[in-house]
């Protein structure tokens, strides 16, 4: 499918920079260049190849020395006719050169526009095309490797796998609808059933693998909370290795919640500072305790801080990071003891980097499951998840009608297709019939 458009867009972010690239694809992107580009009139571009070349203004002016490289349709990221401009990295370069581009007949193309024509002109399937996206947001190296892994197909691969053997399975039920007008017979049954319950733990190994490969590929958030003075902001600063958020001996400094992006082992965590919890009347301050809250509550970890200096403590929610601070200061065996009571809290002091490490351990392992291996195939997204919870339930049903009379196999049939249309979300749609065709081409004839 070529669009009628021809887009283009910068594909490097705004700001200054050595370089930056603008990129068209569509069918009229040659002919927009030889406007831009006279030279290549006369030298018309070569496929693959880069060529220095001069950007002419509209108005005859010289205007930038540039580097142009074709990729002819469809061997290129979208499957259409692409040019890219690789010119001086100014962002009054890059304007002016957008400008001449739509004057020249392109249009600018919405975001993710040249993902979506990959997509659409079946270079990618869904999966890999939000993997693009996840790929460039990438925080950490971990999360830019799995999802490298999805863009080159780790997952798709997977899901054809369980694909075909969906289909398989709805083949042995579709023979016995359309062919025979015995019941199933007990051959057929076991391979159905062996088939099912295959996919169906390839399927809970997906589901499983979501938590993880949501908290590499998208990040957690870590919230520190607990009563004002704890030294929340002084173990904020100290877990991202900078001097984010403003710390003081007065009680109710922190108002706003204070953000800071780290990695932890892989994991990028974007640490989260907030107003210590206390009912207070100053107003600004209420604000700041009802946002600690919202961000507690959103928190994919919550690390609660108590002050070593106030113990006892009350309220230890096992769901929770409890850490005890300012250990510097304590009497070591008053400590002793408290610790030997609540063996799940950590003792560290932020002012004196005491712990620190192991505490990142801690977090790490709350974070991710202990078998998290980064060679495996994981989920990523949301839709992801819910894409394949939706096909493990129809595959569930479908499992459960297979094992009651042959007199519901038209219902087995019904299942087993809305599964394989849940995977069509991930996968883009298949034609069930024209696999089906090819399924049943491989029958001899009159069986
Ligand atoms: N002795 C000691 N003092 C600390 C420690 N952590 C923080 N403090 C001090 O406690 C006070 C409050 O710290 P701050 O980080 O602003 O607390 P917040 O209100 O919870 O954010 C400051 O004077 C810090 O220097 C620690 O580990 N040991
Ligand atoms: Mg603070």
């Amino acid at each position: 499918m070529i669009s009628a458009d021809t887009i283009v867009a910068p594909s490097t972010p705004h700001g200054f920079g050595g370089l930056a690239v603008v990129r068209l694809s569509g069918n009229k992107s040659v002919d927009v260049v030889k406007k831009l580009i006279p030279s290549t009139v006369v030298s018309p571009l070569k496929n693959r190849y880069a060529t220095t070349a001069s950007v002419v203004a509209p108005s005859g002016e010289f205007f930038d020395e540039v580097v142009v490289t074709y990729f002819k349709n469809p061997a290129s990221y979208t499957g259409e006719d692409i040019v890219e401009i690789s010119c001086h990295g100014s962002p009054a370069v890059v304007a002016s050169l957008l400008t001449y581009c739509v004057e020249y007949g392109c249009r600018m193309a919405e975001p993710g526009e040249f993902t979506r024509r990959a997509f659409l002109n079946g270079k990618m399937d869904l999966i890999q095309a939000e993997s693009v996206a996840s790929l460039i947001h990438s925080r950490s190296i971990d999360a830019a490797k799995l999802n490298t892994k999805l863009v080159r197909g780790a997952l798709s691969n997977n899901l054809n796998l369980l694909r075909e053997n969906l289909i398989k399975a709805l083949s042995l039920i579709e023979y016995e609808l359309d062919v025979s007008e015995e019941e199933l017979s007990f051959d057929r049954i076991d391979e159905g059933r062996a088939l099912l319950s295959s996919v169906k733990t390839s399927l809970d190994k997906l589901l499983f693998s979501y938590h993880d490969g949501r908290v590499i590929s998208a990040g957690a958030r870590v919230v520190i909370t607990g009563k004002p003075n704890v030294g929340k902001s002084t173990l904020l600063n100290v877990l991202v290795g900078k001097n984010r958020a403003i710390t003081n001996k007065t009680p109710g400094t922190t108002r706003d919640t204070v953000e800071s992006h780290s990695v932890l082992g892989g994991v990028p965590v974007c640490f989260v500072d907030t107003a210590g919890l206390r009912d207070t009347p100053d107003p600004i301050e209420t604000e700041g305790v009802g946002r600690s809250i919202i961000e507690r509550d959103n928190a994919d970890l919550v690390i609660c801080l108590i002050d070593g200096l106030l113990y006892p403590i009350d309220n230890i929610d096992v769901k929770k990071l409890t850490v005890i601070n300012k250990v510097d200061v304590l009497n070591k065996a008053d400590l002793n003891i408290f610790l030997k009571e609540h063996s799940d809290v950590i003792p560290i002091s932020a002012l004196k980097e005491k712990n620190i490490q192991s505490l990142r351990g801690d977090i790490l392992s709350k974070l991710l499951n202990k078998n998290f291996r980064s060679s495996d195939v994981y989920l990523t997204t949301k839709r992801q998840n819910v894409a394949i919870g939706t096909c493990l339930g129809y595959v569930n049903q479908a499992e459960a009608l297979w094992q009651s009379s042959g007199s519901e196999i038209e219902l087995i049939a019904i299942e087993l297709r809305e599964a394989l249309v849940s995977l069509d979300f991930l996968l883009g749609p298949t034609s069930v019939d024209v696999v089906l065709d090819e399924v049943f081409a491989s029958f001899c004839v009159g069986k």
